[in-house]
């Protein structure tokens, strides 16, 4: 793959500029030698960022993204090679959320019309996947605007890689979070399942390809409804977060790991050739304990576990095959992103060995990211 050129020059620029203009900026520049647009902005305002906490690693800036796209998360590979971002905007949703197509290095809009959910009026795309039948899904998380089970799983359907029409398939879920396509089965986690005896709950539901194709289904909030795979108790602790199951993948043996936002608990659940949930397991981990979980992805073909450590700002990775040894890939303090430093991470993708990086930038309590802040940065490493 291409080295990728950080875009410096966009930063602070409108949102034409963001949609239209980088790479423009970028040719130019390359072609006539000039070493800056003149009519860029080229530094943000403020003071530097602080990184005086830890720095591990060497994330590099991928996009500088303008405030109408202020929290990227979700990532997804289309079969054309091409990458899907979803960015929900949930750190400032006056402004729409939309998906957007990362080209080899250039970032363009994909759809800016997603239908808003009829009483939150918010659109809220998470994680996204595409699925057998060539279409992409994405999960919503309305649970900022709405905690009355509003969330619902999308499919919009794709012919020729472009984007048309966009439908509800699944409604009724709490937080509706990841997404993952295994065969002709998805998976969804629900970091917001509760159940009347329980308000610390999440849980991983699943749904046949055959079924969305029927209609949408009507999930039955604060029930065991028939979509669960299993659920999971969240251990609340000094952030107050109750979130639960979040990040969601599978590692080459089919066996499948998620993880809890609220307290970092690693779970691998192994199923039955029919399905059915067999084995539900914490995972124990060696080198540190990871408080938090929030995007992750399995090399299949290491078997290493790539997460999310949203509240350390870090991307840790989980060796599943050597006794899920625990080491830090990149680390940074409470930054601004600026130049791709890590600012909270949320979720992560591999393409060859470039790992794609959201900084989703909207903390909780006792994070180490204290605010939400320009730039908005997506972040790459290259690993070895
Ligand atoms: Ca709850
Ligand atoms: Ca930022
Ligand atoms: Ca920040």
């Amino acid at each position: 793959m291409l080295p990728l050129t950080p875009k410096p020059l966009c930063l602070g620029a409108l949102a034409a500029a963001l949609l239209t203009g980088c790479n423009q900026q970028k040719d130019h520049a390359a072609a006539t030698g000039a070493a800056a647009d003149s009519t860029s902005v080229t530094s943000p305002a403020g003071p530097a960022p602080t990184d005086t906490v830890a720095k591990v690693g060497n994330p590099q800036l991928l996009f500088t993204l303008d405030d109408a796209h202020n929290t990227p998360d979700g990532l997804a590979l289309a079969p054309n090679g091409h990458l899907i971002l979803s960015v929900p905007n949930l750190a400032d949703n006056t402004q729409p959320a939309v998906l957007m197509e990362i080209v080899g290095d250039s970032l363009r809009p994909y759809l800016t019309n997603l239908p808003v959910e009829p009483t939150t009026k918010k659109a809220a795309p998470m994680d996204l996947a595409f699925g057998p039948d060539g279409n992409l899904y994405y999960a919503e998380n309305q649970y900022e605007n709405s905690k009355d089970y509003k969330s619902r799983l999308m499919r919009v359907t794709v012919t020729n890689g472009k984007p048309g029409k966009v439908e509800t398939v699944v409604d009724g879920f709490g937080l509706a979070n990841a997404v993952v396509w295994k065969g002709n089965t998805i998976y969804v986690t629900d970091s917001q399942w509760d159940l009347p005896a329980n308000d610390k709950g999440s849980a991983i539901m699943r749904f046949k390809l055959a079924e969305l194709q029927r209609g949408p289904v009507h999930l039955k909030p604060k029930t065991m409804d028939p979509h669960v795979l299993t659920t999971f108790t969240t251990t609340v602790n000094e952030t107050g977060v109750d979130n639960g199951a979040d990040g969601l993948d599978y590692d080459s043996q089919g066996r499948f790991y998620t993880g809890s936002f609220g307290d970092g608990t690693l779970y691998r659940l192994t199923l039955k050739p029919d399905g059915a949930l067999d084995k539900k397991e914490v995972l124990t981990t060696g080198g540190k304990r990871i408080p938090c979980v929030d995007g992750l992805i399995v090399d299949r073909n290491t078997d290493k576990l790539y997460l999310c450590n949203s509240r350390e700002n870090a991307i840790e990775i989980v060796d599943l095959k050597n006794n899920n040894q625990v080491t830090t890939l990149a680390k940074n303090g409470d930054t601004d992103g600026t130049g791709g430093l890590l600012d909270q991470p949320a979720e992560v993708l591999l393409k060859g060995n470039r790992l794609y990086i959201s900084d989703f930038d909207k903390p909780e309590k006792n994070f180490v990211n204290k605010k939400s802040d320009a730039p908005h940065t997506m972040s790459y490493i290259d690993l070895p």
